[in-house]
């Protein structure tokens, strides 16, 4: 019998970031994170069982994929159906740039797990579902839940959930896209590389459950301020934990610095707007929906802006009927 089904999830952006692991066989953060799940990027999935192949297949936009994420995707779905289970033929299809620090894997995983959970028959309550995404890459267990998203992690497992719907407080995220090429470590092993030799890594990690409190009193009450405040001071704590780790891990290119004096600029004319940076060189702004005119044309005027991404707040991970355009 074939079994075939298709999902879509959408990526997220750290506001309180994730960086470093507790337990690298379980893939378990070693901290909790704060994010939003965005409406204008996708990965759109299908999987299906039994492949034609004897092994698993993966093409990502019609290509054949390299062998490291073949392998993750195979890990995956081994952890989700057991190692004895039909080999599967996914295919993946994105509308944004891999791997050059978009958030990419978060959306990939989800969609994943989703489209995965419903072409076998297998449980899947939400949480389920993203703690499997979270083994297979922290990030994709986000991307399960609207909105804004917190994942706590002091438990055994992950707990996720959403703290306020798209609708609640619709922010808008504004994607300065500087440089499209994948970059040169990927996360995983990097924040391996910072938690064995930044000597600022334990003082990070003790300090994101304070970052996470002040987070969700902004989110509850809505206070644009102090959400900008706790998110840009986070974000530069991951970076000062990823430049002094050895050898240095520098996401950072000349318009990645470019697009902060940007934000620095609208701020200083009360525009209501913050900026995140995570591991690759594009700058995302974040600010109330009515700057988001001024904010979009203020990134696409900066030197080394390559292009401008506007998304409001998505939906979590779902199933679809069908691949739209035959995707
Ligand atoms: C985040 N990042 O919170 C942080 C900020 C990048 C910088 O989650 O090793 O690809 O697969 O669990 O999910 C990227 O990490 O890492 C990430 P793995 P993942 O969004």
């Amino acid at each position: 019998m074939r079994m075939l089904a298709h999902a879509v999830a959408q990526p997220n952006i750290a506001l309180v970031k994730y960086w470093g692991k507790r337990n690298l066989e379980e893939n378990l953060p070693a901290a909790g994170s704060m994010s939003v799940t965005l409406d204008a990027l996708w990965t759109r999935m299908s999987v299906e069982f039994p492949a034609a192949a004897a092994a698993d297949t993966l093409s990502v936009n019609g290509l054949e994929s390299g062998r490291e994420m073949q392998a993750r995707v195979s890990a995956c779905l081994d952890r989700m159906l057991g190692g004895s289970r039909l080999p599967a033929a996914v295919r993946s299809e994105s509308n944004f740039p891999i791997a050059a620090g978009l958030a990419s894997s978060s959306s990939a995983f989800a969609a994943l797990v989703m489209a995965a959970s419903r072409a076998m028959p297998m449980p899947h309550d939400t949480l389920s579902l993203a703690r499997l995404a979270g083994a297979a890459s922290g990030s994709a267990a986000r991307s399960f839940y609207e909105g804004i998203v917190e994942l706590r992690a002091g438990g055994e497992q992950i707990d996720v959930r959403s703290i306020s719907a798209a609708k609640e407080w619709p922010l808008c995220v504004i994607v300065a896209v500087t440089a499209e090429g994948p970059k040169a470590i990927g996360s995983g092993d990097a924040m391996i590389r910072s938690a064995a030799t930044s000597p600022f890594y334990r003082s990070w990690v003790e300090r994101q459950d304070a970052d996470l409190e002040l987070g969700r009193q902004a989110v509850r009450d809505k206070d644009f301020e102090k959400l900008a405040a706790v998110s840009e001071h986070n974000c530069l704590k991951m970076h000062s934990v990823m430049w002094t780790s050895r050898p240095p891990i520098v996401y950072w290119n000349e318009a990645t610095l470019n697009g902060m004096e940007t934000i620095r600029e609208l701020q200083r004319r009360a525009v209501p707007v913050f900026f995140t940076i995570d591991a690759g060189p594009q700058v995302k702004a974040i600010c109330l929906p009515d700057a988001c005119g001024a904010v979009v044309s203020a990134l696409a005027a900066t030197a080394g802006v390559k292009r401008v991404i506007s998304s409001g707040l998505g939906r979590g991970a779902r199933e679809l009927d069908d691949l739209p355009d035959g995707a």
